[in-house]
């Protein structure tokens, strides 16, 4: 296995990021679930395992996926790096709650072409990231199709769902309102959380990813506790096994728990 770099100081995640509109948010907390601060907290003494979640980038061609994806990740590999990986995906670090944990955004670059190849691409997803561009409403109404395809392959209760829209410095404040009001009541009904950026002026990107990242993270970390394997989580989870006693504690701590 190649030597990774170290993580980013700027990819250091400490607070959970906040939605980008209210009304289209996978949560409104406004911090992580106490279940995985504390099963954070208890992994910190410990040997961390290396976490990492599939992140799938779909949508029409041309409206800004690969620019989004270059927009945040660039710069933060080395060459040597990103040769050792591959072109099929980049792979991004991060460090939430003090645990290392990774990204791997992968790109559907030519499959929007070839869908029939693209199932492969899609198994195992974590979160799905449908992109449309915001100055073509065609792109938004293709958006359910990529949906249903990329949920084809995969556990529509446990993936997470961002709906975003690119080139928002492209659009006029007018054409902005419009079809964002669109965009939003289709995230409510697809369940996903709705973002509007620019790859271009880099305008929410790095938000958005940090969203991503978290909201990831977080479901991630959750999976594991309810499991009860012999992984190293399962550390955590004896600990929790014991959850009315964690909960006695917590609870006197913070009663606006999550849900
Ligand atoms: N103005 C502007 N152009 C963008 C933005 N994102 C992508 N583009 C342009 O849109 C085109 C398609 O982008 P690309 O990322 O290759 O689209 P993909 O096919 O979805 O991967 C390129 O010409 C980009 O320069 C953006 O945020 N703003
Ligand atoms: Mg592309």
């Amino acid at each position: 296995m190649s030597v990774l770099p170290p993580v980013r100081k700027d990819r250091i995640i400490g607070q959970l990021p906040k939605c980008f509109n209210r009304g289209a948010a996978l949560n409104t907390d406004d911090e992580f679930h106490n279940k995985v601060k504390t099963a954070c907290q208890q992994q910190r003494t410990g040997t961390v395992g290396f976490k990492i979640s599939k992140v799938i980038v779909v949508g029409d061609l041309a409206v800004g996926k690969t620019c989004l994806i270059n927009r945040f990740c660039k710069d933060v590999f080395d060459k040597n790096y990103k040769a050792t990986i591959g072109v099929d995906f980049e792979m991004e670090r991060f460090e939430v709650l003090g645990v290392p944990f990774s990204l791997q955004l992968w790109d559907t670059a030519g499959q929007e072409r070839f869908k029939c190849i693209a199932s492969t691409y899609y198994r195992g997803a974590q979160a799905v990231i449908i992109v449309f561009d915001l100055t073509d409403v065609a792109s938004l109404e293709h958006t359910r199709q990529w949906l249903e395809d990329a949920m084809k392959e995969n556990d529509p209760t446990s993936v997470l769902l961002f709906l975003v829209g690119t080139k928002k410095d492209l659009s006029s404040p007018a054409q902005y309102t419009l079809i964002e009001q669109d965009a939003i009541k289709l995230a409510d009904q697809m369940k996903a959380e709705y973002w509007a950026l620019s790859a271009l002026s880099g305008e929410n990107v790095r938000e958005f990813f940090f969203r991503v990242a978290s909201l990831t993270f977080e479901a991630n970390v959750l999976a594991e506790l309810e499991k009860s394997g012999s992984r190293r989580i399962g550390e955590v989870v004896q600990i929790n096994s014991n959850s009315n006693n964690l909960y006695a504690t917590s609870k006197k701590k913070q009663t606006n728990c999550c849900q």
